[in-house]
């Protein structure tokens, strides 16, 4: 059943498909939902979990999104993104380790929808191309193009959902020198597996997740030396022989890059981990979101309203911590208030609210008050929906441990485990450490007797 509204999705990633999640759950439950069509520029749903070996423009001659590469592993504990209403205990029927490879995460992402019939509402293959508002009729004009037929076709909706991503457009600075630079150059985004780095001097640009997990990867296979380049501070890690951290590049001279501190190094492959850039190509100026990469975009009611036109939503725009449930508390309230279960406040009481976080927000100067406060928001937005409670608090501690094991020992934090906030299940040890395991299948990371699935990089 239908209540005669029309919504679309655009994107079928982890928030996406947790909108998907969202009203199927009220359908399931009785109610009227609207008509729901999900865009999807590419072949399969997942976004960034959907792996392709391709960079630059795909077959289609379209931007590749994913920004994965070959052999991630999740860089924090399973137990932290765990969906209340489809627990790990319940996808494996067995304790798992605490950080599964992509190709793991991905497959729980998706057997929560496997089981309804949600894929029917999602265009794959299909890219959003251009948005319109019309104010007078209160409707979305929506123009997309089947990338496999080049058809391009308008529709029209009275709500969108933006659930694009914001790790797809890399943000590339330019280093004086760098067009000398004679080896390989690429940004994060383009990167999809560190084998080719053995025996080389790697140099990745940057100091958050990308750079320390870009960096590790390469480590891992061999390279000959790592160097991590900061502008503001450092990740400042006890890492192992061989992996060094510099300030920011001052200039590149063929194979030598000279830091602030006026030490240089030779260099045979640099990857810009110099993180994203929000970009909407899809809609026009007023509708499209700008921000750097923080945990309160401004302009965004509870996260997720955009404050000039409260018929469009964004998942999943804030930098994050918190991940799968927390886009599943967004999706929640946001179908909340498309179905009218939930009341809009008034411009001006929305405006008072963005205000209050973004005075919040602005104060925070950990990672540990960032990581509280993005609990104190998710925790704001459970409260106005049904989606099942769970105490944010333990995840909260979770986060925070898995801080204080990747100070202990990063290259090793990943062969840790963390106890289930949802059932209680301690996380089971992985039978190969992250450091010599090379075999990211699922096949592997499931096997009972590792010696019987031989890893397939040698
Ligand atoms: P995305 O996953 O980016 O999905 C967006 C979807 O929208 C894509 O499928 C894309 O094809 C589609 N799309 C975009 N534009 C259009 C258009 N115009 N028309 C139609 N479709 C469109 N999170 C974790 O919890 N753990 C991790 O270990 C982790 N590792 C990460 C590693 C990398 C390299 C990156 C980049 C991110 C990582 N993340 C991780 C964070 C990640 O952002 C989230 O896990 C999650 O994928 C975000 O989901 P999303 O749906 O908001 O966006
Ligand atoms: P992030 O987390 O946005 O981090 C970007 C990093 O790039 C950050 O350390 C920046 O330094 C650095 N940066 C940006 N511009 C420059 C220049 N010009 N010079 C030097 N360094 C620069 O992006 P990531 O890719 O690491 O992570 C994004 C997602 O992917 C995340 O959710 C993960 O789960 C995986 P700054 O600290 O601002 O000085």
């Amino acid at each position: 059943m239908t209540n005669g509204k029309r919504v679309a999705i655009v994107g079928a990633g982890p928030s996406g498909m947790a909108q998907l999640r969202a009203f199927e759950t009220a359908a399931r439950a009785g109610a009227d939902i609207p008509e729901i069509v999900c865009f999807e520029k590419q072949a399969d749903w997942g976004g960034q979990w959907n792996f392709t070996w391709r960079t630059g423009l795909d077959e289609y001659g379209e931007p590749v999104h994913s920004s994965m590469y070959r052999n991630l592993w999740s860089n924090a504990p399973k137990e932290a993104l765990e969906f209340a209403d489809y627990t790990f205990d319940e996808h494996f029927g067995r304790a798992v380790s605490s950080y599964p490879p992509r190709p793991v995460l991905w497959d729980y992402i998706a057997a929560r929808l496997k089981k309804t019939n949600v894929r029917d509402f999602i265009r794959f293959q299909t890219v959003v191309r251009w948005t319109e508002y019309d104010a007078e009729r209160e409707v979305f004009t929506l123009t997309v193009e089947n990338l496999p037929t080049g058809e391009t076709t308008t529709e029209e909706f009275d709500h969108v959902v933006v659930a694009s991503g914001h790790f797809a457009f890399p943000n590339v600075p330019q280093f004086p020198g760098i067009e000398t630079f004679p080896g390989h150059i690429a940004h994060a985004h383009d990167f999809r597996g560190a084998e080719d780095f053995k025996g080389q001097d790697v140099l990745v640009v940057g100091s958050s997740y990308s750079a320390e997990d870009i960096g590790s990867q390469a480590f891992k296979m061999g390279a000959r030396s790592v160097t991590a380049s900061y502008r503001s501070a450092p990740m400042g890690y006890d890492w192992p022989e061989g992996f060094e951290e510099r300030p920011v590049i001052k200039r590149i001279e063929g194979n030598t890059v000279h830091f602030a501190d006026d030490t240089s190094k030779h260099i045979d492959a640099v990857i810009l981990c110099t993180g994203y850039l929000h970009k909407y190509p899809f809609l026009p100026d007023e509708l499209a979101l700008t921000s750097p990469n923080n945990v309160y975009p401004d302009g965004l009611y509870r996260g997720v309203v955009w404050q000039d036109n409260p018929r469009l939503a964004y998942l999943g725009a804030q930098d994050q911590w918190f991940t799968f449930n927390m886009f599943d508390a967004q999706a929640w309230y946001v179908r909340d208030l498309i179905l009218g279960r939930t009341e809009l406040p008034s411009e001006t009481e929305r405006s008072a609210s963005i205000a209050e976080w973004r005075e919040r927000f602005e104060k925070l100067s950990s990672d540990a008050e960032e990581i509280r406060f993005q609990a104190d928001y998710v925790r704001d937005l459970l409260r106005q929906t049904d989606y099942p409670e769970f105490d944010l608090d333990r995840v909260v501690e979770i986060f925070l441990a898995w801080k204080r094991d990747k100070k202990a020992d990063i290259m090793g934090y990943r062969d840790r485990v963390y106890r289930s906030v949802m059932t209680g299940t301690l996380a089971a040890e992985h039978h190969t450490p992250w450091l010599e395991e090379l075999d990211d299948s699922i096949e592997r990371y499931l096997a009972e007797d590792p010696a019987k699935t031989p890893q397939n990089a040698e």
